[in-house]
């Protein structure tokens, strides 16, 4: 992996942090992306002692700064080798006939048009080169809905669709496409999701070991030190207590 780049959306908070961290123990070179400044600052300067780092701060759902700010990279981080489209969020919790239209554009803006953006600008110069990895970060709400998750889990049904379309239009390029959907992960997904409700946030996760986000971060990794003839296209990882999207052994 040594004096490969990677491309992380997501990456000042939970899985995407966690990946980020793993990488740059394993030299592994970093395009950071967020839209919190002040943590991009903080992640850049402790990854800066183990790897090559630069942070890229734009909001995902906006396509012209995804590409301004694509653009901007300075030619040492030009290659791009591995893409990990990570971030995203839920926003709300509610039946359909009740949603929060903004929280639906939220959703549907940043979990898939934020995807096809990023994957949008970056992908031209995979297939130029003949070469790269696209890791997608799907969830089970891709795979299963669940009440109240509606357009959540519509949106993580369309990574699913795109990872699958990503493999297909890319095979003929050398390019690696995985998904991975995790279950309950503890990280900050819930506390955005009840809009900085802590105490509702806390309880998704009482009575049960969630997984943690370098759980996570570690199947990435897994997944991306594969021979280059091995392309695990899709994977599911739970928490040990988690069944599917509703059961739950909770104490
Ligand atoms: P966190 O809330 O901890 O992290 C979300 C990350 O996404 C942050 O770094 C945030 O950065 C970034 N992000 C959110 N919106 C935008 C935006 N508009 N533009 C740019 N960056 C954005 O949650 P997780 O780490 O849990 O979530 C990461 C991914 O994992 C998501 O795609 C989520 O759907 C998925 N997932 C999570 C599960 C869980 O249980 N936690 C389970 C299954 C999948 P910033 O706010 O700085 O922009
Ligand atoms: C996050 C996990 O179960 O809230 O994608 O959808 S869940």
């Amino acid at each position: 992996m040594n004096n490969k780049t990677a491309f992380i959306t997501g990456a000042t908070s939970g899985i995407g942090k966690a990946t980020a961290q793993l990488f740059a123990k394993n030299n592994i070179r970093l395009i950071l992306c967020g839209r919190r400044k002040e943590r991009l600052v903080e992640l850049k300067e402790e990854l800066d002692k183990l790897t090559d780092v630069i942070t890229l701060q734009f909001d995902v759902s906006k396509r012209g700064e995804v590409f301004k700010a694509i653009e901007s990279l300075p030619n040492e981080f030009q290659e791009i080798d591995i893409l990990i489209n990570n971030a995203g969020n839920a926003h709300g919790l509610s039946t359909i006939q009740e949603g929060d239209i903004d929280d639906w554009d939220a959703m549907i803006d940043i979990n898939v048009k934020g995807l096809l953006y990023v994957s949008r600008a970056i992908l031209p110069k995979m297939i130029e080169k003949n070469n790269g990895f696209v890791v997608n970060i799907g969830s089970i709400a891709g795979k299963e809905v669940y009440p109240n998750g509606n357009v959540y889990c519509a949106s993580k049904y369309a990574v699913n669709a795109l990872n699958k379309s990503m493999r297909i239009d890319l095979n003929n390029y050398n390019i690696r496409v995985s998904a991975i959907h995790p279950g309950a992960v503890e990280t900050e997904f819930s506390e955005v999701r009840f809009k900085g409700d802590k105490e509702r946030a806390k309880n998704v996760y009482k009575g049960f070991k969630a997984l943690e986000a370098k759980d996570v971060a570690d199947i990435i990794y897994f997944v991306i030190t594969r021979p280059y003839h091995v392309n695990i296209e899709d994977l599911i990882v739970y928490p040990t207590a988690q069944a599917s999207a509703t059961i739950l052994n909770k104490e």
